[in-house]
């Protein structure tokens, strides 16, 4: 539609027929409802734990907590895309309190973040002054939508208020350890209790009372469940700053920028989510989430049941020791030829000869002339490696032996120690008992470096038990074992469970192994060197001890520096640190206080790293129950009202949370971690966040490029005889994300003055199931516009503006079909599939259309009731024109009459071989299979078959079923 065009045909629209429904009227009612929506706090959502009125009114009334993933307020706004779920959860939240339940429903912002950090490096606008516009902004953008949030409960995780919160968690999860036997998190301070009364010996046998105060804080930081410590860590010196391991690429470089990514040894704060590893995998089965997402996060977490066992070498000195590898495949025990320890390993240093044993072979030394030399030159090729490289399967192996021979405890034989880059530090215990018969990475390994193979377990593909004439390792787990056994113990003749059963009982008794769990799950690296993010409640004394601040003292106000930046390096050398900003503001650094310790004023240095971006979205479900809670995170009560346990939500949780399925491990991972830790230190009773989870879809949109490959502006392009022209020029079409820098941007803010809002609201909602992709297309808009359009009419006089419905009976078929459409939206609604809810809408909107107007009010009210959580504007101003003086947000949904919702049933017709043998009654939209089933199991007919085979059944639905007998 070109813009004069639609000019000049509103000209003459509002000349015959002022009350249309057009975009105009549609900004007047839209801007009009949300005022007075926000004047009469309508999504004010009651607290029915402090407010006696409310709970005499709703104690009755179930509660229904909905939440979307809160946005990141980018500078660049909203396009259409980013709504999809907004709307899709507003829609079930408003159908649920029209279905009598007390809905919570909010959004808040997640604030802190690199992008608001870098924009104030390049322009020196502090980070707040533009999160702070961008959130204005993106408030007004989503206000116009129409959506019913109870903005009163919204927050952003910069403000102090609420990291404030953020804080004072870490300081539990700081004070707590993981109490094994327990099972839970308990307070550190019964732990150094336990140590000091002597009813938990000290691992190393001492007294408590002999440790020196650093020697205690040590020891406590080994079980604190936010630790500091030297582990190596991802150095990323073109970003300044250390990143998890999630934010690694897989060839190794950081995800934001590019650069290469270095492991160092750094002092950085870490969480023990790995204590939680078999809480976070178990409770899982308890949540109603996508099976793609559990499945992600079971591989992540990535539990492995194995054993450990020792290989007892000996030190280049003489003395006597062990490796223990971690192994899931302790039944090929016998069948381990030779050892690889990661190149990282520590006990390379103390095991390395200083000359080749004599006779080594020549490919092991890898052309070096000492063990030394080899396993240095190894060890620095391996660190400019990332794991997802060193593990690459199709890589071709390389190694090194390490000059030393370490002896199978099972079969006593001597075996070589190698050092190679497919064995990683950071899984198991960085080294493997390698079984090149069963094994297909030791087999390549093997081939490579000419080390012996023992098949120990017979292969059940017929290709023999000689290694030697094999192409690849027989990994699988259903031969039984052979060439296993010793003098003390034989696993031949077992199957490969029964011999990790034998082999793992015999290792436990002689104390030289153990059957274990491992887990791939790593612990979570916490600390930033960043400006904009929450600062650590931390302080470090003289001794460097890290002493957490009284909860008095909180929140730690982010102070201001003078320079955002964190130091950033050339992004080749390794050999730099981080240098946060906050460390640049001395006065603010260098603090005197008395933490209440009973040790008075004492002077300390304040942490100086910031938390990572995932701390303020760790837990704002919870916040949005008492935004205003300035004495506790929430009120136990309100916790328990909204996300308590109850009867099919064992671990309780928010009833429905909304958001892209890129946020399968990370975000919802640690969110699950901190809430459980809070559950087990008593502050809250649910032990799961998010009982259940829906993965929206995305909107895509067409990119159009040149011939040069350029993307050209979407908005430009015109389509003729199927071909797309830019300027005249052909351009190529595909579909893609929508973006700037693909200049196919559509604004929720054109669709709702072109529209208005409710109609972008169904047309984002008609596009597909909610969970499915979708391509935008504007043209297409325009369709629920129209819908829209009929609706009105339905209603109002176009010319006169007056209410048009009348109070006759509606005829039969009327009903039949408003019950019909009333129990398939309800059903719909429920169930989250506004695409068929719209559908049957329109259905029914088009039926009486047809069926002629005037509408009977007892037809029309139920229809704007049902449009009503879709498209709210409108469903509001037909209310009341219709004589309604309370708002239509709390209006009853509409409740199917059973008598006229059934569908009127059709006769179906049963032949055998063509003949007729029976009729049924049967719903005119039967699925086929139904049907089938249906007519075999009729009795007449199963007479008549009296048993003989049936050869094929033809079904036609829903009115005919052929039997042909055999
Ligand atoms: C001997 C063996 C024989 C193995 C065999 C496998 C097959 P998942 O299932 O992923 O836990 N492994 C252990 N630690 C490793 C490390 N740090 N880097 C690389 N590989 C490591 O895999 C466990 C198996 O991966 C372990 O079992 C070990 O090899 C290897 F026929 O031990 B196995």
């Amino acid at each position: 539609m070109s813009e004069s065009n639609s000019a000049a045909e509103a000209a003459e629209g509002q000349r015959t027929a002022p009350f249309k429904y057009t975009a105009a009227l549609a900004a007047d009612i839209e801007a009009r409802w949300q005022d007075f929506w926000d004047v009469e706090g309508t999504y004010r959502v009651p607290d029915p734990v402090r407010d006696p009125a409310v709970r005499a009114k709703g104690a009755d009334r179930p509660k229904k907590y909905v939440m979307d993933m809160f946005p990141y307020p980018s500078g660049a706004g909203l396009h259409v895309g980013h709504p999809l779920g907004y709307i899709a959860t507003d829609v079930y939240a408003r159908f649920n309190r029209m279905t009598g339940h007390n809905v919570l429903h909010t959004l808040g912002f997640d604030a802190f973040g690199l992008p608001a950090e870098q924009y104030a490096v390049q322009t020196g606008t502090h980070p707040r002054v533009s999160t702070e516009a961008n959130i204005a902004n993106m408030r007004a953008q989503l206000r116009r939508l129409g959506l019913g949030h109870d903005t009163s409960r919204s927050f952003a995780t910069i403000d102090p208020d609420y990291y404030h919160w953020t804080q004072w968690i870490f300081l539990q999860i700081f004070n707590s350890w993981y109490d094994e036997e327990a099972g839970r998190a308990r307070p550190i301070a019964e732990l150094a209790e336990q140590f000091a009364s002597g009813v938990r010996p000290l691992p190393d046998g001492r007294a408590w009372a002999e440790l020196t105060a650093v020697e205690r804080a040590d020891l406590l930081g080994e079980y604190r469940l936010a630790y500091a410590s030297d582990a190596p860590v991802n150095w990323c010196p073109g970003l300044g700053t250390v990143l998890a391991n999630e934010e690694v690429t897989a060839d190794g470089r950081s995800e934001r920028g590019n650069f290469p990514v270095f492991k160092a040894k750094l002092r950085q704060w870490n969480m023990r989510i790995t204590a939680y590893a078999e809480r976070l995998l178990r409770d899982l089965d308890e949540l109603d989430w996508p099976e793609a997402i559990k499945l992600q996060q079971r591989n992540w977490i990535g539990r492995s049941e194995g054993a450990r066992v020792e290989f007892p070498v000996r030190t280049a000195d003489g003395a006597e020791r062990s490796v223990t590898v971690f192994t899931t495949r302790q039944d090929t025990l016998f069948g381990a030829t030779y050892m690889v320890l990661a190149p990282e390993h520590e006990l390379i240093e103390s095991i390395v000869p200083a000359a080749w044993p004599a006779g080594t072979h020549e490919v092991w030394t890898g052309g070096h002339a000492t063990p030394s030399e080899a396993v240095d030159a190894y060890r620095k090729q391996a660190a400019a490696k990332s794991d997802v490289e060193r593990q690459a399967e199709a890589k071709e192996k390389t190694g090194v032996f390490t000059g030393a021979y370490a002896t199978n405890p099972v079969s006593g034989a001597r075996v070589p120690v190698f050092i190679a880059d497919y064995v990683l530090m950071g899984y198991g215990t960085g080294a493997i008992m390698a079984v090149p018969a069963h094994d297909s990475r030791d087999f390549a390994f093997a081939r490579a470096f000419e080390l012996p193979m023992r098949c120990v377990v017979e292969p059940t593909d017929g290709r023999g038990t000689d290694p030697g004439t094999w192409d690849d390792a027989f990994a699988a787990q259903d031969g039984r074992l052979v060439n296993s056994a010793a003098d003390e113990v034989s696993l031949d003749g077992l199957d490969v469970a029964g011999a990790k059963e034998r082999i793992t009982g015999w290792l436990t008794e002689r104390g030289i192994g153990a059957g274990t769990v491992n887990y791939r799950l790593r612990d979570w690296l916490f600390s930033r060197q960043r400006y904009w993010g929450e600062p650590f409640p931390i302080v470090y004394d003289e001794d460097g001890i890290a002493h957490a601040l009284p909860e008095s003292m909180l929140p730690v106000e982010l102070p201001e520096v003078d320079d955002y930046s964190p130091r950033t390096f050339p992004p080749d050398d390794a050999d730099t640190s981080p240098e946060p900003p906050l460390a640049r503001n001395e006065e603010w650094v260098r603090v005197e206080l008395d933490l209440g310790d009973g040790r008075g004023r004492r002077s300390f240095r304040r942490e100086t790293n910031t938390m990572p971006n995932w701390a303020g979205s760790c837990w704002y479900e919870l916040r949005y129950l008492d935004p205003e809670n300035s004495e506790r995170l929430v009120d136990p009560e309100v916790e328990r009202y909204w996300m308590g346990p109850r009867e099919g939500q064992p671990a309780g949780g928010v009833d429905l949370y909304v958001g892209g399925a890129e946020h399968a491990v990370l975000h919802l991972l640690y969110a699950r971690f901190w809430h459980k830790v809070l559950h087990d230190l008593g502050h809250i009773s649910s032990y799961e966040p998010f009982h259940k989870l829906y993965n929206q879809g995305m909107i895509q949109a067409y990119v159009y490029r040149d011939e040069r490959g350029m993307a050209v502006p979407a908005a430009e392009v015109e389509e003729r005889d199927g071909k797309y022209l830019h300027d005249g020029e052909p351009v190529s079409r595909v579909l893609g994300k929508m973006g700037k820098s693909l200049k196919n941007t559509v604004t929720p803010d054109e669709i709702c003055a072109e529209y208005g809002a409710d109609t972008l609201r169904l047309y984002e909602m008609a596009m597909g199931p909610l969970d499915v992709s979708r391509p935008w297309d504007t043209r297409a808009v325009v369709g629920q516009h129209r819908l829209l359009q009929r609706l009105w009419r339905n209603v109002v006089d176009e010319r006169t503006g007056e209410v048009t419905v009348v109070d006759t009976e509606p005829d039969e078929p009327t009903l039949r079909a408003l019950h019909r459409a009333i129990d398939g939206v309800r059903q719909d609604m429920a169930e989250l599939r506004f695409n068929t809810a719209i559908a049957k809408v329109t259905e029914f909107n088009n039926h009486l259309t047809k069926a002629g107007r005037p509408v009977p009010r007892s037809v029309a009210e139920p229809l704007v009731l049902m449009v009503a959580p879709l498209a709210p504007h409108i469903a509001e101003e037909l209310w009341r024109r219709l004589g309604h003086d309370s708002t239509v947000v709390h209006a009853p949904f509409p409740v199917a009459d059973p008598e006229y919702a059934r569908e009127e049933a059709v006769t179906c017709v049963v032949q055998i071989k063509g003949k007729i043998k029976a009729r049924l009654e049967v719903a005119p939209s039967i699925p086929a299979a139904e049907l089938e089933e249906l007519a075999l199991s009729e009795p007449a007919v199963r007479e008549a078959l009296n048993g003989a085979e049936i050869r094929k059944v033809i079904v036609r639905e829903p009115k005919l079923v052929n039997i042909v007998p055999a």
